[in-house]
């Protein structure tokens, strides 16, 4: 089972998309209420939206074609970082000739038991699916981050999987890992959606298939894949780095690093197309402006 947001003229409308693709209008006002309002009856957000799903008539057409919004209004967005071989590699070459000799802050990181987590996005900065995502205008190498995101309660459960996009510049970070944050945060830098799989109804998140394809024009200019099970934490693990000490909001998204980068010579243009899909969740499509 999953949840979308939509607009309806001026309306917000959250919704649950079964697994035969068919969309039922939920009552709650959005994501965070349905799970309230499961939490006071006593059972499973997953029951909660059956109860409604039996009573109602789906949505017409394709919940596709709906003016989709991010399916959570996420407070915050943290990301972690260099959870996967390729980002390491990835990492690595940006700042050949600038890092100094031997194991580097990526290596380091990726085999020590704390994580890299960083604060990526906030409400305003974050765009749903069909919104567009900015490039920064100081940078010239720049690329998209599918990833796996979680959706956290305020206790830091994981209550639903989405997609996230953390968009990124390769030329700023490898000049110096302190640029870390003008690299990863500006305007329109992250999205997510376009859906929530409950956490119940997700059968292995570690076995989830990642597709990036970015089209420029009518040519898939990147098609690669991966899959979460080359995650190199447990998902338990970044939620707890996460929480330690910290305070956490209802509805933050934790996006759980790259397995996909695009090759070396590539770079985000104005008016290509960004599409993630994520087994299971959907497929988050955004398109690139300056
Ligand atoms: O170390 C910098 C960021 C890494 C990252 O965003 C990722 O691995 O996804
Ligand atoms: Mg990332």
């Amino acid at each position: 089972m999953r949840i979308i947001q939509y607009l309806d003229g001026e309306r917000k409308v959250l919704a649950a998309v079964t697994d035969d693709e068919a969309a039922y209008v939920l009552p709650d006002e959005d994501f965070l209420a349905l799970l309230h309002r499961a939490e006071r009856q006593g059972i499973t957000p997953g029951e909660a939206i059956a109860k409604c799903v039996e009573t109602s008539r789906p949505v017409d057409g394709d919940w596709k074609a709906l003016r989709l919004l991010a399916p959570v209004d996420a407070p915050e967005v943290w990301a972690a970082g260099v959870t996967y071989q390729r980002s390491r590699e990835a990492r690595n070459h940006e700042t050949e000739g600038k890092a100094e000799a031997g194991a580097t802050v990526y290596d380091r990181v990726y085999e020590a038991a704390r994580p890299e987590l960083f604060m990526k996005s906030t409400a305003a900065r974050t765009v749903g699916p069909g919104g567009a995502v900015k490039l920064r205008g100081d940078s010239s190498w720049q690329v998209p981050e599918p990833e796996l995101g979680l959706v956290l309660n305020g206790s830091g459960d994981i209550v639903g999987y989405t997609i996230g996009n953390d968009m990124s510049c390769r030329d700023i970070e490898g000049e110096n890992p302190l640029y870390l944050p003008q690299a990863k945060i500006w305007k329109q830098s992250c999205s997510i959606g376009p859906a929530i799989r409950i956490a119940e109804s997700m059968a292995d998140p570690y076995a989830l298939d990642i597709e990036l394809r970015i089209l420029r024009g009518e040519q898939a200019a990147v098609a690669i894949t991966a899959n979460t099970r080359l995650l190199k934490r447990r998902l338990e693990e970044l939620v707890a780095y996460l929480k330690r000490d910290n305070m956490l909001f209802e509805g933050t998204v934790l996006l759980t690093g790259t397995c996909l980068v695009p090759p070396d010579d590539f770079t985000l243009q104005p008016g290509d197309v960004i599409e993630i899909g994520i087994s299971g969740i959907g497929t988050l499509v955004n398109t690139v402006v300056a």
